[in-house]
């Protein structure tokens, strides 16, 4: 990188020669500089470009007399030739020259070397409408000469450059003309699919100066690109390549899910490969899935897949971390209008993989993270739906009401999560079917319609007093669970849901109790549809559990 300082002079008049031979940037640009000073004009500005050892903008008064025409441009330059190390003749090729509706005249060069450019060295003398040099603009390489003026001779040919251009990005011509002749409106256009070009260029790159061949390939088929790559022309190797072309784009990927369904991914292809990165939705951020690299650093690596089809077993856990985390999305977006977790559109990041044979998933307070299971207790637990509905409403309620992960608003919040998973995952009532004990059908983790058959209390009279848990959260919520069953079967999940959505990010608070979560509920229902049955069915469900 080119540092560059930006400095106002006003000047005095100081005699200065400057060799000519090798010497370093820092030399250079004291030399230069101090040469800078003997213009002897007040009130310039110089832009300075420390590791050429040159200005790369100057402005100001810069001349004492007119400098009228190319021929006194080149004047002019060979008197400043301490200043900007040129000379022009032997280093400057004139390319244009250009006079402006303000009356200024600019004079472009390109920097050579023995005729041979130099990458990107241009060079321009402004002059103001009264012919005094008003500016002298540019990126110059002095050093290129003096490093250059024994070297330049060429150890490969042309052609043999642009084939080492090709096998550095894998391809060759005869790949990307694939399509050629089937598109239509890009043959007549006159615009050809694939099109190779190289010239000689000294390219100056990390400090050093070389003969290269400049490759351009620019080709649609397999992917739009537009390589610059630059072949070492004594040696054939390649200095430096970027493709132009940003080679970054959402795609449509498929995948094989933990339960071996095939479902569609929202993916992005970068560098070649495709992502788990999801652009797609309405957000500020992107969902995003990665797999921990060993056992339990988090974030680990993004998962990626060279053909678009994520249908390894070992990808199955992502496959699904990542469809479901974007339907959990889509439900709080299109039922409440929430953009993501925090209703402000922030990444919704996964992490599988986690651990060794882990039978658990969790919200860390930033993101989802889900074990494999040990195969016999669990499968990967991304796998279920509801799981992942539980995981993300933890992080709706931390942004939301805030409940305390202890006690009586700790059991609220567990309830939620499990309320949601219900809502989310629409027609059942149990949470974690889908990967608890892949071997037994028919059994669950928690059953918000009957709390008791997983160990639950669903009443207030069985409330449990433990320090296990931070006080039984996983326990005690399946008293509101029950709860929020009862007023399901009464009134509906459609109006249920909006019910407790309003409750949780409306009326409830980080020390809500169950008590404060009954008033809660009765509020938003009122507030939604009046004194009527379902406020009634919220309220005969809280009595039924107990909790007035
Ligand atoms: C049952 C068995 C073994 C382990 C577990 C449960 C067995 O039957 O042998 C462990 N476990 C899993 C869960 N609860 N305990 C369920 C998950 C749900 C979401 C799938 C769960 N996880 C907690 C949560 O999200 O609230 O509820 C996270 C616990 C965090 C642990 N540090
Ligand atoms: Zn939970
Ligand atoms: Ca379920």
């Amino acid at each position: 990188m080119n540092l560059k300082r930006t400095m106002t002079g006003t000047v005095l008049a100081l005699g200065l020669t400057v060799g000519a031979s090798s010497i370093s940037a820092e030399e250079l640009g004291t030399q230069t500089l101090n040469a800078m000073k003997s213009m002897t004009h007040s009130n310039f500005q110089v832009v300075w470009n420390e590791s050429a050892g040159t200005p790369s903008f100057i402005s100001g008064k810069l001349s004492e007399k007119k400098v009228s025409g190319l021929h006194e441009v080149k004047q002019y330059l060979e008197e400043k030739r301490n200043v900007f190390q040129l000379d022009p003749d032997s280093d400057l090729e004139f390319v244009k020259k250009k006079t402006d509706d303000l009356g200024m005249t600019h004079y472009t060069f390109k920097q050579t070397v023995n005729g041979v450019p130099v990458f990107g060295a241009e060079f321009t003398v402004h002059t103001n409408k009264k012919d005094y040099v008003s500016a002298v603009t540019g990126a110059v390489h002095p050093q290129a000469a003096n490093h250059m003026k024994n070297s330049l001779t060429s150890g490969i040919s042309k052609n043999k450059a642009v084939k080492n251009a090709w096998d550095s990005i894998g391809l060759t011509k005869e790949q990307t003309k694939a399509d050629d002749g089937d598109n239509a409106s890009l043959s007549q256009s006159g615009v050809k699919n694939s099109a190779e070009n190289a010239e000689m260029v000294v390219y100056s790159h990390n400090g050093t100066n070389k003969l290269a061949y400049h490759v351009e390939l620019q080709f649609i088929y397999p992917k739009p690109a537009n390589w610059q790559i630059f072949v070492d022309a004594d040696n054939g190797s390649v200095i430096d390549s970027y493709n132009a072309v940003t080679d970054a784009e959402a795609t449509k990927g498929t995948g094989t899910g933990v339960l071996g369904d095939t479902k569609e991914l929202n993916t992005y292809l970068k560098n070649g490969q495709y992502q788990l990165y999801d652009v797609t939705n309405p957000m500020n951020g992107v969902i995003e899935t990665y797999t921990a690299q060993n056992g339990s650093t988090l974030p680990g690596a993004l998962v990626t897949d060279s053909d678009n089809a994520f249908t390894a077993d070992k990808q199955a856990a992502a496959v699904d971390a990542h469809a479901y985390a974007d339907k959990v999305f889509d439900y709080y977006y299109t039922n409440f209008d929430r953009v993501s977790y925090d209703d402000n559109g922030a990444s919704i990041r996964s992490t599988v993989h986690y651990g060794n044979n882990y039978n658990n998933a969790f919200w860390n307070g930033q993101q989802m993270v889900y074990g494999d299971g040990d195969g016999q207790t669990f499968a990967p637990l991304s796998g279920a739906l509801d799981v992942v509905a539980h995981e993300l409403t933890h992080a709706v309620t931390g942004h939301s009401a805030g409940l305390v992960y202890r006690n009586q608003p700790g059991a609220l919040n567990e309830s939620m999560s499990d309320v949601f998973a219900a809502f989310v995952d629409r027609d059942d009532y149990l949470l974690g079917e889908d990967v608890y004990t892949p071997g037994k059908s028919g059994d669950a983790l928690r059953s918000i319609s009957n709390p008791p058959a997983y160990d639950q209390p669903a009443h207030m009279q069985d409330y449990v007093e433990t320090n296990q848990d931070n006080g039984g959260v996983h326990i005690n919520s399946g008293i509101p669970n029950k709860a929020a069953y009862l007023t399901m079967e009464s009134i509906g999940k459609d109006k249920a849901e909006k019910i407790y959505y309003r409750a949780l990010t409306v009326y409830l608070n980080p020390y809500s109790n169950f008590s404060d979560a009954r008033a809660a509920l009765l509020q938003s229902a009122k507030d939604i549809y009046g004194q009527g049955s379902e406020y009634d069915g919220v309220a005969r469900a809280w009595d039924q559990i107990g909790v007035q």
